[in-house]
């Protein structure tokens, strides 16, 4: 997989892509990332991308032209065809279902604007997928954009090892793409989605015990433990998972 971001911040999105899994993951060949400073497609003397809005209102909004020619110019660097991507609180709601989505695509350009929005023109000419990361409002896309970078990543074959493995894990997904754990999917009753309790050495601290089951060594009783408690947990936490 091919990854272009197009961002005024390419010094913040840089160094998440180098580091731990991403980092590794690029090294080893199985996605390669490229940011782009927006303001190098400005024509304007002083590299505006945005601009007062017509009509009045507060706040600037990102102009046409340097996205277009970003969008453009990152496109020809390689010949298969990209997934637009424009990172807005208007967006579809990024979920696990449509990053597993995203992952099988050949090429995505992320786009993460700044300021109060933009131009209308960029949705109706450029035709993006339109995504957020959530209910809430980010000073700009590229946070969102290195949060929908990594669920990607990792979802590519081979970037995470056995250890890592995506199959155990919260919202890991089943074949028909329902969030449900798939060592969960044969007992089709107890189907649930938030992870189990983990614990780690030392046995005791400050007074609070691992759970003796986790010790006996006995893993038929391990798993039964674990299953209710991941379903406890859900009721508690995220009933709306159980109700899908
Ligand atoms: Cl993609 N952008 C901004 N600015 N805020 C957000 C978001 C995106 N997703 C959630 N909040």
């Amino acid at each position: 997989m091919r990854i272009d971001v197009l961002t005024l911040f390419p010094e913040v999105c840089e160094p998440f892509f180098s580091a731990s899994i991403l980092g590794r993951a690029r090294q080893a060949g199985h996605v390669s990332i490229a940011c782009h400073n927006i303001r190098d497609y400005s024509k304007d003397p002083h590299q505006k991308v945005d601009d007062r809005p017509y009509g009045g209102g507060p706040g600037m909004v990102m102009t046409c032209p340097p996205i277009f020619d970003a969008v453009e110019a990152v496109e020809k660097l390689d010949r298969r065809d990209a997934t637009r991507i424009l990172l807005t609180p208007q967006g579809e709601r990024l979920d696990q279902r449509l990053a597993k989505e995203l992952s099988r695509r050949d090429r995505l350009l992320l786009i993460a604007g700044h300021y109060e929005g933009f131009d209308e023109r960029i949705r109706l000419g450029l035709s993006p997928l339109e995504l957020s990361i959530g209910d809430y409002v980010l000073s700009g896309g590229e946070a969102a954009a290195l949060v929908l970078v990594d669920a990607v990543v990792r979802l590519l074959p081979g970037v995470l090892g056995d250890a890592e493995s995506t199959t155990e894990e919260s919202f890991s997904l089943s074949e028909s793409g329902s969030p449900i754990r798939e060592s969960d999917v044969e007992t089709a009753g107890g189907a649930c989605c938030l992870e189990y309790p983990q614990y780690t050495r030392p046995r005791e601290f400050r007074g609070l015990e691992v759970p003796a089951v986790l010790i006996n060594g006995d893993h038929g009783k391990i798993e039964a433990w674990r299953r209710a408690q991941a379903m406890e947990r859900t009721k508690k936490r995220r009933p709306d998972l159980l109700s899908e």
